[in-house]
């Protein structure tokens, strides 16, 4: 076994070490020479940058089969505080996220009993098509092996279908701990470590990135953590692919493990350090900082972390039900404010670890699109901020060597004049005076680089009012953008039959009726036109599937339903017994292409006693939104009716629902049909979506103490 300076002397040659080297650092290596290490590898692999990103979860239900022993989160179908959100509320959740900066959604939750593949393509293909400039980082391995197992199809494919629905990347979660002994005794029923590991290695091998983690703390070994970082170097070097490593501290309150406790703060710091040394082909080392707090977050830092996470907007619940930080939300200045406090270099990353830079009067999605292919740019490093770091890392005993000749030439600038540099000597003299000085110094460097590069950027400060396109002909709308100088981008295109081939339906920026929306000339402006022809497909055959199977497999493939047949059965409620276009049955070996927008008629099974049904809340939905929603709850649509506020076709687009004929919560008859009244009128919409929401609330909450009482008298 090698020494503790051996194995230091052989990392700072940039060597890998062996399990049994980290092993050993971890047992007996002093905390500060850990730092040092990690904080080395860390400058060597990512410079001063520390990484953070404007993010939210999405958490659609935390209702799971599965029940780890560590788990906070999870909870019965039923369970007071069980939730779930439809595709509907996902897509409504999505909706108010327009607007915001975010540039990721994180979407992971419970394994829900009823959710197959094509919920989950749905739920993504329901959130970009809110957010389509957002990536969407979604589902656990653990969920997609569980999706993809039900469906008995492979890995390969499974993921092909996430991909295509828009899975950009696939987060960390779900690893725990290798160890096959441990994960019986902590999560017997989730996959294994080997199905863990093939999900990812097929997602590297399709160029979809990933994360991994790794929960510590609890009742596993350091030879258990160290098992778990040896097979994830492993999997990297076979297939690599992980962007970031996720040390995951284990939280105690409200689960099965509480006896255990919690690690202290040391251990968190020697992990932290060990991953970085020993994970030497994971780019990222990520002290997620919702599960760290802040205070440790910011020692990381100096122990090899390089990224903290992101904003979050108070949008998960995994760790604050465990004892986390609550309602966590972090402001970007705040998140900024605590990389430069230790010393480092603050960057806005997306979600594939591009640098995002935002101009402050364009729209947020409008940068993105413009910034998403560009690499980090690697920044230069001043002689302030490298002093800092090394003066904040009170734990070293003498200052890292790297990046030497920066310093020099910053000092050689400084010494320019001879007051200056007995200025700058005089101030070293006072560390806490030079750094205020120093930051502000680098501050108003910085604003005026910012404003020159503006400046110089923006041709003279002209901005030009971006044109409404909507409704205008694609050649109309190219002729207008040239004058304007503007850019006309065709970014997707749809079928309407009501509309002409050819005309613009939607446009991004979009143009305000309460302000002016300017751009930089030049500017790309996105559009999605109407196609001049209607697209074949090919009918998929989605019979002897659950209604909401055949629902998804129907709007995936650019069909719509005419109508849902509601027949009598003995055994199954809501299961697809046939299909007809027209009066056409379609057999599994029929092969029939028609026209995006045609329409099926299912012919759905009902059993006596499941013959009702629930109106579900429609109102406050688009058109489309509202059928959907229809549908999946059993219904047919009668009638749309339009108020006057809808002037003409492409205003019906942006219509929603203030009224419909079945009252919410009512019981209706299987294939019941309901009418559908839609306004432009958005103050009208929106007052009607707030009554609509407080009937909800009350029907919810007259049909759980229903349920409760009946539950009462059962046990009683
Ligand atoms: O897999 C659950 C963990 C994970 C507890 O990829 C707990 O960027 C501590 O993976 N105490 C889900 N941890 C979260 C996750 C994640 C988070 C942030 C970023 C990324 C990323 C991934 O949370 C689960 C499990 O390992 N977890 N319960 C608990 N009581």
């Amino acid at each position: 076994m090698r020494s503790i300076n051996d194995i230091s002397e052989s990392l700072r040659r940039g060597e890998r070490i062996t399990a049994d080297d980290a092993l050993k650092l971890w047992r007996e290596a002093p905390l500060w020479l850990l730092g040092e290490l990690a904080t080395e590898r860390k400058e060597k692999m990512s410079g001063k940058e520390v990484y953070y990103n404007r993010n939210v979860h999405l958490e659609p239900t935390n209702i799971c089969l599965f029940n780890c022993e560590f788990c906070s989160f999870r909870r019965r179908e039923g369970d007071k505080d069980a939730w779930y959100m439809s595709l509907d509320d996902i897509e409504a959740r999505a909706m108010e996220l327009r607007g915001t900066d975010i540039t990721e959604v994180h979407i992971v939750g419970g394994v829900h009993p009823k959710h197959d593949l094509d919920t989950y393509c749905a739920m993504i293909r329901r959130v970009k098509r809110a957010l389509p400039h957002v990536t969407v980082k979604a589902y656990t391995a653990v969920e997609i092996f569980y999706m993809i197992r039900n469906d008995g199809i492979s890995i390969v494919e499974g993921l092909r279908r996430l991909k295509e629905a828009g899975m950009e990347c696939i987060p960390g979660g779900g690893a725990e701990i290798f160890d096959a002994e441990l994960r019986k005794k902590i999560c017997p029923e989730k996959c294994s470590s080997e199905e863990w590991l093939a999900v990812h290695r097929a997602a590297h091998n399709m160029g979809i990135p990933t994360n991994c983690t790794m929960l510590y703390g609890h009742i596993e070994t350091l030879e258990q953590r160290i098992d778990h970082l040896e097979r994830l170097r492993n999997l990297q070097d076979e297939a690599p692919g992980f962007d970031a490593f996720i040390p995951l501290k284990y939280h105690s309150r409200g689960n099965r493990l509480s006896e255990a406790g919690e690690c202290s703060v040391e251990d968190d710091l020697r992990t932290i350090a060990i991953s970085r040394l020993f994970l030497d082909n994971i780019p990222h080392i990520k002290a997620y900082w919702v599960s760290y707090g802040k205070a440790t977050t910011e020692m990381a830092l100096a122990f090899g972390a390089d990224d903290i996470d992101g904003t979050i907007g108070d949008t998960t619940k995994i760790y604050s039900m465990a004892g986390g930080v609550e309602r966590p939300t972090m402001s970007v200045e705040e998140l900024e404010e605590m990389v430069r406090g230790v010393g480092f270099i603050p960057i806005e990353r997306d979600s594939h670890y591009n640098r995002v830079e935002r101009n402050s009067d364009t729209t947020p999605h409008y940068q993105n699109i413009e910034t998403k292919a560009e690499k980090p740019m690697s920044q230069p490093i001043t002689e302030e901020v490298s002093d800092m770091a090394t003066k904040n890392q009170a734990t070293k005993p003498t200052s890292s060597t790297t990046k030497s000749k920066p310093k020099a030439k910053a000092k050689s600038s400084n010494t320019k004049s001879s007051k200056a540099a007995s200025a700058v000597n005089r101030l070293k003299r006072y560390p806490i005076l030079a750094n205020i000085v120093y930051i502000g110094i680098v501050g108003i460097a910085l604003i005026l680089a910012v404003y020159i590069g503006l400046k110089a950027g923006t041709r003279h400060d002209r901005v030009i009012e971006v044109p409404n396109f909507m409704g205008m002909a694609i050649e109309d709308a190219e002729g207008v953008a040239r004058k304007s100088d503007l850019n006309l981008i065709v970014r997707d295109s749809i079928f309407d039959v009501d509309l002409p081939g050819g005309t613009i339906v939607d446009q991004l920026p979009k143009t305000s009726t309460v302000r002016d929306v300017t751009v930089k000339p030049g500017r790309k402006i996105y559009v999605t036109v109407n196609a001049y022809t209607r697209r074949m497909v090919e009918v998929p055959y989605v019979a002897k599937q659950t209604l909401r199977q055949a629902l998804n497999q129907i709007e995936r493939s650019g069909l719509t339903i005419s109508k849902l047949v509601y027949e009598a059965d003995m055994t199954s409620t809501d299961y697809v017994i046939k299909q007809k276009i027209g009066n056409k049955e379609i057999h599994p070996t029929t092969q029939q292409r028609v026209a995006v927008g045609t329409g099926v008629t299912l012919h759905v099974s009902y059993q006596q006693q499941e013959q009702y049904t629930h109106t579900p809340r429609l109102v406050g939905l688009s058109l489309q939104q509202a059928k959907n929603t229809l549908w999946d709850n059993g219904l047919n649509l009668k009638n749309v009716v339009y108020d006057d506020s809808v002037e003409d076709l492409i205003a019906r687009r942006k219509a929603r629902v203030y009224k419909q004929s079945s009252k919410i919560g009512s019981s209706q008859r299987r294939g019941s049909e309901v009418t559908l009244y839609l306004t432009c009128d958005e103050a009208l919409a929106d007052s009607m979506s707030v009554i609509a929401a407080e009937e909800l609330k009350e029907i919810e909450k007259q049909r759980r103490k229903a349920l409760e009482e009946r539950e009462a008298k059962e046990e009683l």
